[in-house]
């Protein structure tokens, strides 16, 4: 328990909650929680507590939970892919899933009755959800072709679980991390192209070479035993307290430190420690580690992470890896490994039905080695693909809905959850983004991608920031009525140099929103209208 924690007097509501009780306790109270039902559940405990275990009580659809699971660098397996889809199958018309921009996957329509069966089969398969949402990490992100891309510095893949081991106990809970001041992202890529969005996590880790190896610093500190190579040494670079809220957006910034492959986990746990025992609790939209940083000074945090790590961080390196543009993995692409293939499918706005997910796992044991990828653009990657299936593969009627080659919009469209499941949300995102990708590639032809985002409320869970067209829900008046509408973002960029978008347009109504795209597509994208659409005109 933290020293800010144990004062209650003063603490705010969620303080409080915590710490009359932690949220991991409830892991032991599930099978009572299944007998007594939803309805006659303490409320605290349905509506806070179970994000403790990835089971989010939604008011949109009550008695009909979301579960958020952990996937590691995006990467599951068919088997578990299996067990997600005879879940959601079993509530028939309610039961979906979704890939969220975090490269995970949620599950929709589960009732508390379900809860210890569903626990059981995760367990068989090596699944959690277990601190997934609330006051704990969350799903940690890294290169969704991490050990295919024969251009990658480094494999993460091993690392992220290490780092989703320490923190969870390896899916069973811990109660070490169970109560930080606030949610907490970490990313971590060993590709050139920021495939993670690294400006937008609380802790982020980006290649970066040195090219004396740290020797000097290493063996000052005598902590790790000294390499004595003068060849660069492959490490990475550490940004720190990148995040959005409703109430302010920050790009990470640079830690000024670089630490090798083998101290990561070492360094995520006193970042953690630090931000647990003396991150800001008093007022929640000021939680986040940037607020700390802010009140503190670079400085003095970066000394407060080497004294519980117990020895000095190395300077940063002087430039990271990061020199390429963002991938987006849609298509057929050759790996590092000879003859194989990895195929990246488009999901429109991440949404998948039990069929779909039954499917993606034949497709995936079929073609593949029945390992599945996600990414934070909310799509499927089908890795190990033979050169000799290939074709075969490419005929299968899945790839008629999940397309390799989907249009330049529709590409690249990114949505979060909305009203349909999301209280928070200010306007109806994913069916409404589909529909109008579609509208708008009906008129407009284009020569390149655009990254449309879409997000329903100012919590920008839909990263907005990032994209080249940013689309923030909000409420707006038109003659006298009140009107779901959109704040405009544009300019971010992602890749190499990553900035944020900031907003241009201010709450234009979303009925009046297809010919003010279409304008800024013309305009800023080189779009341009279609013969059909200008005959027709
Ligand atoms: Fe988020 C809260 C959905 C990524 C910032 N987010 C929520 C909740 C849990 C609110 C709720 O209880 O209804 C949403 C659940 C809706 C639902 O039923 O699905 C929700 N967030 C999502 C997902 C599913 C959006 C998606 O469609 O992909 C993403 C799940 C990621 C995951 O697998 O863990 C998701 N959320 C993000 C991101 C993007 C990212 O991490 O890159 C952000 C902005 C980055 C950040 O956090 O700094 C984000 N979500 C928020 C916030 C604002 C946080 C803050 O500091 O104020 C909230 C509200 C909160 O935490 O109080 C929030
Ligand atoms: Fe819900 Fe708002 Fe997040 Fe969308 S951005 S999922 S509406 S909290």
């Amino acid at each position: 328990m933290t020293d800010t924690a144990t004062t209650t007097a003063n603490l705010n509501k969620f303080e409080k909650f915590k710490a009359q009780k932690d949220g991991l306790a409830i892991k032991s109270e599930i099978e009572k929680f299944a007998a007594l039902g939803w309805e006659a559940m303490d409320e605290t405990d349905r509506d806070h507590r179970l994000k403790w275990v990835g089971v989010f009580f939604r008011p949109v659809t009550p008695g009909q939970f979301m579960m958020r699971l952990r996937m590691p660098n995006g990467i599951l397996t068919s088997t578990q892919m299996r067990v997600l889809a005879q879940v959601v199958q079993r509530y028939g018309d309610e039961g979906s899933a979704d890939i969220t921009t975090r490269q995970n996957i949620q599950l929709r329509g589960i009732r508390i009755s379900d809860l210890p069966d569903i626990f059981n089969r995760f367990h068989a398969v090596d699944l959690t959800s277990v601190q997934s949402g609330m006051d704990n990490v969350r799903n940690i992100t890294g290169d969704p072709v991490a050990g295919l891309d024969a251009d990658e510095l480094y494999d993460t893949r091993e690392l992220i679980q290490q780092i989703q081991d320490m923190l969870t106990n390896k899916g069973e809970g811990n109660p070490e991390f169970s109560n930080l001041p606030r949610k907490f992202n970490i990313a971590i890529t060993g590709g050139r192209d920021n495939s993670v969005h690294a400006e937008i996590n609380d802790l982020a880790f980006v290649p970066a070479c040195r090219e004396d190896g740290g020797t000097r610093g290493r063996r000052e500190t005598g902590n790790l035993s000294p390499t004595l190579s003068a060849s660069p040494i492959f490490g990475f670079n550490v940004l720190v307290g990148g995040f959005f809220s409703a109430k302010r957006c920050e790009a990470a910034i640079p830690l000024n430190a670089w630490v090798a492959p083998e101290d990561v986990v070492a360094v995520c746990r006193a970042v953690l420690e630090v931000f647990r025992d003396r991150g800001l609790r008093a007022n929640r939209q000021k939680s986040r580690l940037m607020w700390l940083i802010d009140e503190w000074g670079l400085e003095k945090f970066r000394q407060e992470v080497e004294n519980r790590l117990g020895k000095s961080l190395l300077p940063a390196a002087p430039k990271d890896e990061i020199d390429w543009q963002k991938r987006d993995h849609i298509g057929v692409y050759k790996q590092k490994q000879p003859g194989l293939n990895y195929v990246g499918l488009h999901i429109p706005v991440g949404r998948l039905y039990a069929e779909d997910m039954f499917e993606i796992a034949r497709l995936a044991e079929v073609y593949g080695s029945g390992e599945i990828r996600l990414t934070v653009e909310q799509n499927i990657i089908i890795p190990n693909v033979s050169e000799s299936r290939l074709a075969t593969f490419l005929t299968e009627s899945l790839l008629e809905r999940f397309s390799i080659n989907p249009g330049l919009l529709t590409r690249s469209l990114v949505s979060c959850t909305g009203a349909q499941f999301c209280n928070f949300a200010l306007i109806e995102t994913k069916n409404r983004a589909l529909g109008m990708i579609k509208a708008l590639e009906e008129e407009l032809i284009f020569t390149h991608p655009v990254r449309i985002h879409w997000t329903g409320c100012p919590n920008s869970c839909g990263q907005p920031q990032v994209a080249d067209i940013g689309l923030m829900g909000t409420k707006t008046r038109k003659n006298g009525k009140t009107l779901e509408g959109v704040d405009i973002y544009m300019g971010g960029k992602v890749g190499k140099d990553a900035h944020l978008g900031t907003c241009i347009i201010k709450g234009i109504p979303c009925e009046d929103l297809q010919p003010i795209l279409q304008d800024l597509l013309i305009k800023n994208f080189g779009a341009k209208v279609k013969e059909e659409a200008l005959v027709v005109d």
